[in-house]
């Protein structure tokens, strides 16, 4: 097992009690330190150096999400050669039940939490887990069969053989993760391994605007969702409505039933929408969803109003596309931004157009501050902040009132914190104290 995070730890362990020998690695030397939870006795360790005989008489490697191929020992474990799983592929083996996978690079967890409301409300008592938070092993029933509803990140896709999602949703895609693949489209196939292994009665839920064709991808129905325009066989927006549309058969949800807003996140329910038909779930189940669901934590999350500011949390907000997606809903002008973090070879100079309509002034943090700095020149002010506290100390002195500081910062946050829950609560926080 490589990586010592959620996932390595959770396998590592699951594996351990039913008795098979495991061995856990990770780069990191005080690993040992930062263990999510305690790890099983039984498992062996080799934090900080290791050498290639830690393959020898290993039969199978898994990989945490993080850790790519390209590593030393995952290379050296392909030439031996010996098989390489995700976690999610390892979960998968043991699992009994019906699959809904969400992938995409924006609304997947958004989209992935409103399915297991619609479904818990439907009586259904979904397992809802992967790239949300739970890893998908420790998630697991071994007594019943369930419905999971698995978030699943490229990184997760990669390494999948066999998993079989009975209905698969790829919501959108756009560059994120450019530091881990070569191209955009190694990153686009890697989301379209989701639809591998789907046979006909399952159903592949798609965005009408995708321009790789699903047929060579998927052998179940396709559907697709649209805001912009009608489809055939699937949903769509239209005008104050939502409409389904399959076999011929129409129905319809007022928008305004739906509690999250935007248009990002009508694209959300209406694939939701999808999932829920195709697993069997009626109408009304649906409505009342849509009704009570009231969207993320660390997704455009108001924290507090202070002197006519508004300090708004969307630390999830972690590439290009999803940045933009949240400033396209604020007023002209009158927005105070703060990115910057751990740099995934982030096309920031995509943001120049709207940063110029919206943003009064970027405040850059962390790792990717000077890369954005250079890339936003001219479109709006750029102060370099440094760090969070530092950002928010100059947001309190300069904001005027009527105006939004909002953290989306375009990045991933491993260079300062945790994960991206880590520097939402660190922005709540210096928010709170002001
Ligand atoms: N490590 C190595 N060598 C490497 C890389 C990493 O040893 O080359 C070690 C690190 O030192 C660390 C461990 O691997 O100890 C971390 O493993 P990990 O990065 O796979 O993290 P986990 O804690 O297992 O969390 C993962 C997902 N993280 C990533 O994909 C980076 C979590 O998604 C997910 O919630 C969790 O599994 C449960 O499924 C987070 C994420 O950032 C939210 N996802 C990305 C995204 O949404 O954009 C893909």
């Amino acid at each position: 097992m490589i990586g010592a995070g959620k996932s390595g730890v959770a396998a590592a362990n699951f594996l351990a009690r039913r008795g098979l020998e495991v061995i856990l690695i990770d780069d990191k030397a005080d690993a040992e330190a930062h263990l999510p939870q305690p790890l099983d006795g039984g498992v062996r360790r080799r934090f900080g150096t290791y050498g290639h005989d830690v393959l020898d008489g290993v039969d199978t490697v898994i990989l945490s999400p993080g850790v790519p191929p390209s590593l030393a020992i995952v290379q050296e474990a392909q030439i031996r050669p010996i098989p390489v799983i995700s976690e999610i592929e390892l979960a998968y083996r043991y699992l009994n039940g019906t699959i809904i996978a969400i992938t995409g690079s924006n609304g997947k967890s958004t989209t992935t939490a409103l399915i297991g409301e619609i479904l818990r409300v439907a009586g259904r008592q979904p397992i809802v887990a992967g790239n949300i938070g739970e890893p998908l092993i420790s998630a697991l029933d071994l007594h019943r069969p369930r419905t999971y509803v698995v978030e699943l990140s490229s990184f997760q896709l990669e390494a999948i053989s066999e998993f079989h999602a009975n209905i698969a949703l790829l919501l959108n895609v756009t560059p994120d993760h450019m530091d881990r693949y070569p191209t955009f489209d190694d990153y686009a196939a890697a989301k379209y391994r989701v639809f591998r292994n789907q046979k006909p009665a399952d159903v592949a839920i798609l965005n009408a605007t995708e321009r790789h064709s699903v047929s060579r991808s998927s052998a179940g129905r396709v559907w697709r969702f649209s805001s912009q325009e009608p489809v055939d066989q699937g949903a769509f927006l239209e005008g104050d409505q939502l409409v389904m549309r399959l076999d011929g058969q129409e129905r319809r949800i007022p928008r305004a039933s739906l509690r999250i807003e935007g248009t990002a996140n009508v694209e959300n329910a209406l694939a939701a929408w999808l999932a829920a038909r195709a697993a069997g779930v009626d109408d009304v189940a649906v409505q009342i969803a849509f009704g009570s669901f009231n969207g993320l934590a660390h997704r455009m999350v108001l924290v507090r109003e202070v002197d006519g500011v508004r300090y708004v949390n969307d630390s999830k907000g972690t590439n290009v596309d999803a940045t933009l997606k949240s400033l396209e809903g604020l007023d002209d002008g009158r927005v105070i931004l703060i990115l910057g973090g751990k740099d995934k070879a982030g096309e920031f100079e995509r943001m120049r157009e709207l940063v110029h309509q919206k943003v009064r002034a970027v405040l850059t943090v962390g790792a990717a501050a000077q890369r954005i700095g250079s890339a936003l020149t001219g479109s709006a002010e750029i102060v370099q902040a440094h760090d969070m506290a530092q950002a928010i100390a100059w947001a309190h002195r300069n904001a005027r009132s009527g105006e939004t500081v909002l953290l989306s910062p375009a990045c991933a946050s491993f260079d300062q914190y945790r994960n991206f829950e880590h520097r939402g609560e660190h922005f709540e926080e210096l928010v709170r104290s002001l």
